[in-house]
């Protein structure tokens, strides 16, 4: 029998009370796959309690047959089952100096779960997509008024759209499961999109509405928020954020942890990319002065993270030292050195600078 004290999770750090933003304790994982109860959840405006019993998903605009699905009729789809990282755009924030706005997410925005539904693409095949619809729209049934100028004039949903290229990708899943289980209230419960390889805004939570447009969808998510700044010709433009950028973090030791000198310290992270595959870590523990290489603790799996190790033989001299480490990736890139100002308060991928201190307290009376 389960003992009354036995704990499951180590719970989530509050960012926002209301809507409900809630952190990851990064320090505490562990798994390749992210425990439901430990993972982050952002949401712009209070969850939508949606039944069962009266879900419907509608796919129309450019398509040929617009229809509307039951939850049952989206279950005896065939399924598919999917591993995918999600990280909040605005992850790791709080490491800009100066302060920015928005929720000061350390580093436990991120996520892996293992996400089961239908793909995307076979229902816009079903509803027949029209050959000149570029885009696609996925709206929740979440509502309100955003507070990020420009502000518009009354309530809207949640609603971001995909190119039409990526939304037909065998890896996009109209998601009702999470780890196994029915997604829960406040990760989209009944149905969400989970779109692997794109930051987080793309996943769309508690969809009910699925609209192939023949324009580029400008909506609020994708212009006053979730926007930054591109290069034509020299000019900037403004453009939607979508894929995920290579980046790495180090969840143990944690942000001004303690450790004792002269041992080793098995340094743990995790690192993950958009589109393309994370090849290699280096790791410093002397501010980015010299790097060697950590050792991927899983396999490459695109759209999935892979966690990583380093064996760290702590300095002998007490003092404060700086970890950082950095990803490459398949492509030959590398995480920046510094935060692109291009992206505003999002895609905060440089290596993040972790203090810790090394100190010998055997002498102590502590
Ligand atoms: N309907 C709806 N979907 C949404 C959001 C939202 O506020 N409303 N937030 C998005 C953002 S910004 C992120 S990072 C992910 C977070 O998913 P999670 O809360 O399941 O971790 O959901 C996305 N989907
Ligand atoms: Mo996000």
């Amino acid at each position: 029998m389960a003992k009354a004290s036995q704990t499951y999770s180590a719970g989530l750090i509050i960012r926002q009370k209301e809507p409900t933003n809630l952190e990851t304790p990064f320090d505490q994982v562990d798994s390749y796959l992210t425990p439901t109860d430990l993972f982050y959840i952002r949401s712009h405006f209070a969850a939508p309690r949606l039944e069962l019993a009266s879900y419907q998903l509608r796919i129309d605009g450019a398509v040929r047959n617009p229809l509307s699905l039951s939850y049952q009729q989206l279950r005896d789809m065939p399924s598919e089952t999917r591993v995918a990282t999600l990280e909040c755009a605005g992850n790791s924030r709080v490491f800009l100096i100066p302060q920015v706005a928005g929720a000061q997410w350390e580093l436990g925005a991120v996520g892996n779960a293992e996400w089961t539904g239908v793909l995307l693409g076979a229902l816009l095949e079903r509803a027949g997509l029209e050959d000149d619809a570029c885009e696609i729209v996925l709206e929740g049934a979440d509502r309100g008024t955003p507070t990020e100028e420009p502000v518009p004039p009354g309530p809207i949903s949640y609603a971001r759209s995909l190119p039409r290229d990526k939304a037909i990708q065998r890896e996009v899943l109209v998601a009702y499961q999470m780890n196994g289980r029915d997604l829960p209230q406040e990760h989209g419960y009944p149905v969400r999109a989970v779109v692997p390889g794109h930051y987080g805004m793309a996943s769309v939570k508690w969809l009910t509405h699925v609209q192939a447009v023949r324009e580029p969808f400008r909506g609020y998510w994708q212009t006053s928020d979730y926007g930054y700044w591109d290069y034509l010709d020299g000019k900037p433009v403004r453009r939607a954020l979508g894929q995920m950028k290579l980046k790495s973090e180090i969840a143990r030791p944690r942000v001004y942890e303690t450790l004792a000198p002269n041992y080793v310290y098995p340094v743990f992270g995790a690192a993950w990319a958009g589109e393309t595959e994370v090849t290699g870590i280096a790791v410093s523990t002397d501010g980015g002065q010299t790097w060697a290489e950590a050792e991927f603790l899983d396999p490459i799996q695109q759209h999935a993270w892979r966690r990583w190790k380093f064996d760290w033989l702590t300095p002998t001299e007490p003092g404060r030292y700086t970890l950082m480490a950095r990803a490459k990736g398949a492509n030959g890139n590398v995480q920046p050195d510094k935060h692109d100002p291009n992206y505003g308060s999002y895609v905060i991928n440089h290596p993040l600078p972790i203090e810790v201190f090394v100190d010998d307290r055997t002498n102590r009376l502590v």
